[in-house]
């Protein structure tokens, strides 16, 4: 028989409202916690625990035939993968921060500036659509010290409450793209698994409907 394989987050922010709408889809786990694999009772999906950065390569790869990801990860990878659903968690924006007492009024303000990010992808196609040359500065984390210790001038990166651009002396200018958590599946699926998945995807409606 046919199982369909969903990579999820082992630990993070989309990790506990990823199991949380598989539960609600009436899918029993049976996971020992730490495993990195676990498989269901009542539904043929197997589960696969991952970091979100390696979920839309696997899924490209048919290492997993689906995937719950944050669309700013999803978009950054660029991986050749459909994008199934949008599931209403783990929503937030990509955005540009800059000292709180910069009076930004627009994007074209950040020509010939420095900015600091881990979505570097997405901000060059932002700004070459906006028309503005600015440096790019890839750093893998803790983005928003970049300002205070002279390595940018600017951030792009994700805010929720925005409290981190706060505490760090910064504040959110502009949003570059707004996300949220997205159930993505590999493009050539056989007609048993797009089966299970058509399965999968009518009960996550009826989970969205409930909630409406
Ligand atoms: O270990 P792994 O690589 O799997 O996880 P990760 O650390 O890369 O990702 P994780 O768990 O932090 O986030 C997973 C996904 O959650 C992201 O890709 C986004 O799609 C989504 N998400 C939603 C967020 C936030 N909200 C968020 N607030 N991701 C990160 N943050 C950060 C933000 O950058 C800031 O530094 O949380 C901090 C607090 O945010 P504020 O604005 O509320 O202060
Ligand atoms: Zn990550």
């Amino acid at each position: 028989m046919n199982v369909l394989k969903i990579a999820i987050q082992k630990s993070g922010r989309l990790s506990e409202d990823s199991l949380k709408l598989i539960k609600e889809c009436g899918i029993k786990l049976n996971n020992g916690k730490g495993k990195l694999k676990a498989t269901a009772d009542n539904f043929p999906l197997e589960f696969l625990f991952l970091r979100d950065d390696d979920i839309p390569g696997y899924v490209e790869d048919g290492v997993a035939d689906l995937g719950i990801v944050g669309e700013n990860v999803l978009v950054e990878k660029e991986n050749d993968v459909e994008l199934v659903k949008k599931l209403g968690f783990s929503k937030c924006r990509l955005s540009i921060g800059v000292d709180r007492n910069w009076d930004y009024k627009n994007i074209h303000e950040l020509e010939g500036k420095s900015i600091a990010t881990s979505y570097p992808k997405i901000l060059g196609n932002y700004l070459k659509g906006k028309k503005v040359n600015a440096e790019i500065h890839e750093i893998s984390g803790s983005v928003e010290i970049a300002p205070s210790i002279g390595l940018a001038e600017a951030v792009c990166d994700i805010v929720s409450s925005g409290s981190t651009l706060l505490s760090n002396g910064l504040k959110e200018a502009d949003v570059i793209m707004r996300s949220e958590a997205v159930l993505i599946a590999q493009n050539a699926l056989s007609a048993d698994k797009r089966n299970i998945l058509n399965q999968l995807i009518f009960r996550i409606n009826a989970v969205q409907e409930g909630k409406q």
